[in-house]
Formats: structure tokens, C-alpha cells, sequence
């Protein structure tokens, strides 16, 4: 405030938010302005570029009237169920990586949380394989999302519809260009993993990403770029967006469902392909302290793919560690439909 210069100074805090002045004389409200200073030109904005169609309801309607009303049920309460799916271009036209598998899960999600399907998987399979093929694109990031739509309000949702879109845009790498190459600091997150009592981890619904959301932004404005999340027993369950794998011994560890993991789809494919390359895989329980050991760590999911981790909470972790770099390279062909053994992954849109 002008005129009050202990009050009126902008303080920056991480050098990411600016935190305003407080209202001179107002000690009982001490109403700090908090502006978030980033903008889309930050390098870890993910920007939507729009492409032509938006799959809803059966419906292949353009891209600007893909709109849902204020009222929609799971803006206000979170229930809905989603997916993330590459496309991919392949010598055969683009091909979504284990579409099947992925509209199976967002099924078996719906079915956690006690929400009807309108959809079949292969209708729903269906649907996606159309939905790329309007965009042009060589490959694109896929979402399917289940959610409950307008007409109810309350926290009862058995009155409620399903209504389910798809839509396809082209995203870019989502750890950064040189995640593999150069590794991405992590931080073990102050925020706990929700547990299977709470908000079942096996599900992928809308509301749990709250959990992630805070740890990520936790860990971007402390300076890393991804947070660890430990369940509620202090052992490790994933990253905010991927599955965490550490290697310890020569052998590769992940940890399970249980420990408060989604099962994730490139977690499954990555332990296969770690195996077909002769390395020992196994789902177990991690405590922090095997990260700081660790000989590599890895990361991956739809998005991000193959990520190595550089750092945990400073201690700085071997990175590009051999056996990450010979995953993270047959994963690149697999999802292309460049390895026959995998080939049944690959699911061609025409
Ligand atoms: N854990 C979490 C919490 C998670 O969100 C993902 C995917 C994974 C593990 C890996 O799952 P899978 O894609 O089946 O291998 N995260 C999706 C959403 C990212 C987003 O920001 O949105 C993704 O990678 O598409």
C-alpha cells in the first residue's frame, strides 16, 4: 500500500507467486493477495491445440460446441472416469497403443464407482479409432472421459446419466523434451496418496486427481518437476502422472495396486518388455530410502512414456541408467507397431 512501506512490499516466493500487499491497519484479516504468476509460456504448460471433432454421446460434433452446462453433476462433484491413450503413427496409419485395454479400464472405473456405462468397450473402441481419424494427425493424445451429466444436483448419483465424450489433440512430451536424456528431479510430496478406502487408486476418476494435482504443483513450486506420493503407510505408490520404477540389485521394482499405484497400462506393457529383454521385473512394496539408493529410477505412463529420474529430494540417482535407455527405446518401437511380438498393442484406426 502506498505510504505503508512495511506493508507494501511484493514479496517473491519461489520466484512463482507474488505475494501482494495486506490491507494497511487490517491485522484481523490479514488478506494477502496470492497471484499466480505463470503463464502459458511457462515450459511446463500443456496447452490444448484444438483439432476438428469431439466425439459426445454418439455424436461427432466440431470442436467449439463440444460445451456441457455449469451444471453438470461431476463439475461439482467430482465423479467421473477417464483415460489417456496415444496415438501413434505407424506404417499403417495412426494406431492407438492398447486402446482395448484402456477402454476396459475406464469400464472397469465406471463399475468402482458405481456409474452406469451407456457405451460398450467396442463401441467406445469404435468411437476413438473415429475420433483420430477427423483430426489428420499422424498421432494425438486420446481422452475418453465418463462423467455425470446435467439434470441432478445432490450428492445421490444413482438418479444421475452418464454422458461420455472423447477428444484428440496433439500433445507434446510431457516431462519435457529431455526427460530420458537428462532425467527429471523429484520430490518426495507432503501430500499422501489417497487410500483404497477413500478413493480407490484401481479407479481413474476425476476427482483423486486433486491428490495429484497438489503434489505436482507442490513439487513445481519448490523447484523439482514431479512429485513421489507415499501411500498412507510412508511407502512409495507413484508419481502425480505415471508409475515410478526403481532399479535396486540389478533387479526392477514397481509398486503394486496395493501399495496405492494405479495399474498402469504402460507399467504393464514396460514390465514385458523388461522381461523379453531378460532383466528380472517384480511388483513390490518401496520405501523412500530405495530411491536414494537406487541404481536407476524410471517413470512412465501414456504421457509421459519413458522418463528417467535424475534426482530424489537432492540425492542425485545415476541417470540415463543403462537398463532405463534399453526400455525406454523398445517402448518407442513397440508403440510404433515396429516390434512383431508386440504387435496386437498397436490398434490401427482404418
Ligand atoms: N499413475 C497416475 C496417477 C496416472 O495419472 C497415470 C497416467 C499413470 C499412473 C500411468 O498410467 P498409464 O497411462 O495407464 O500407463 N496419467 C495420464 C494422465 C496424465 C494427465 O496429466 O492428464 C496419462 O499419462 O495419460
Amino acid at each position: 500500500m502506498p505510504g505503508c512501506a512495511e506493508q507494501s512490499a511484493l514479496v517473491s516466493w519461489s520466484g512463482r507467486y507474488r505475494i501482494g500487499s495486506r490491507a494497511a491497519g487490517d491485522l484481523h484479516h490479514q488478506a494477502w493477495a496470492l497471484t499466480w504468476t505463470s503463464s502459458s509460456d511457462d515450459h511446463r504448460a500443456m496447452p490444448v491445440t484444438p483439432t476438428p471433432k469431439i466425439w459426445m454421446n454418439g455424436t461427432l460434433v466440431d470442436w467449439a460446441d463440444a460445451k456441457v452446462h455449469v451444471l453438470t453433476h461431476s463439475l461439482h462433484y467430482g465423479m467421473g472416469v477417464f483415460e489417456g491413450m496415444r496415438a501413434y503413427e505407424t506404417s499403417g496409419g495412426p494406431a492407438i497403443f492398447r486402446l482395448t485395454d484402456h477402454m476396459k479400464r475406464l469400464h472397469n472405473s465406471a463399475k468402482i464407482l458405481g456409474m452406469p456405462m451407456p457405451y460398450t468397450v467396442d463401441e467406445l473402441i469404435a468411437a476413438a479409432k473415429a475420433t483420430v481419424m477427423t483430426t489428420e494427425l499422424p498421432g494425438c493424445y486420446v481422452r475418453p472421459i465418463a462423467y455425470l451429466g446435467y439434470g441432478e444436483m445432490g450428492l445421490n448419483t444413482l438418479p444421475c446419466k452418464t454422458d461420455v465424450s472423447i477428444a484428440c489433440w496433439p500433445w507434446g512430451a510431457y516431462l519435457g523434451e529431455d526427460a530420458l536424456e537428462k532425467g527429471v528431479r523429484m520430490k518426495i510430496s507432503s501430500w499422501v496418496r489417497h487410500g483404497h478406502n477413500t478413493m480407490p487408486p484401481a479407479a481413474k476418476m476425476t476427482g483423486s486427481y486433486v491428490n495429484s494435482s497438489l503434489a505436482k504443483v507442490e513439487a513445481l513450486n519448490a523447484g523439482y518437476d514431479e512429485a513421489i506420493m507415499l501411500n498412507a503407510q510412508g511407502l512409495i505408490a507413484e508419481c502425480s502422472g505415471e508409475n515410478l520404477f526403481v532399479v535396486r540389485n540389478g533387479v526392477i521394482v514397481t509398486p503394486p495396486l496395493s501399495s496405492g499405484a494405479l495399474e498402469g497400462i504402460t507399467q504393464d506393457s514396460v514390465m514385458t518388455i523388461a522381461r523379453d529383454l531378460g532383466f528380472d521385473v517384480r511388483l513390490s512394496e518401496l520405501a523412500r530410502s530405495d530411491l536414494y539408493i537406487a541404481e536407476e529410477i524410471f517413470v512412465c505412463g501414456t504421457a509421459a512414456e519413458v522418463g528417467s529420474v535424475n534426482s530424489v529430494d537432492d540425492r542425485p540417482v545415476p541417470c540415463p541408467g543403462p537398463i532405463t535407455l534399453a526400455i525406454a527405446a523398445e517402448y518407442a518401437k513397440a508403440v510404433r507397431g515396429q516390434v512383431d511380438k508386440y504387435k496386437d498393442w498397436v490398434e490401427h484406426c482404418s
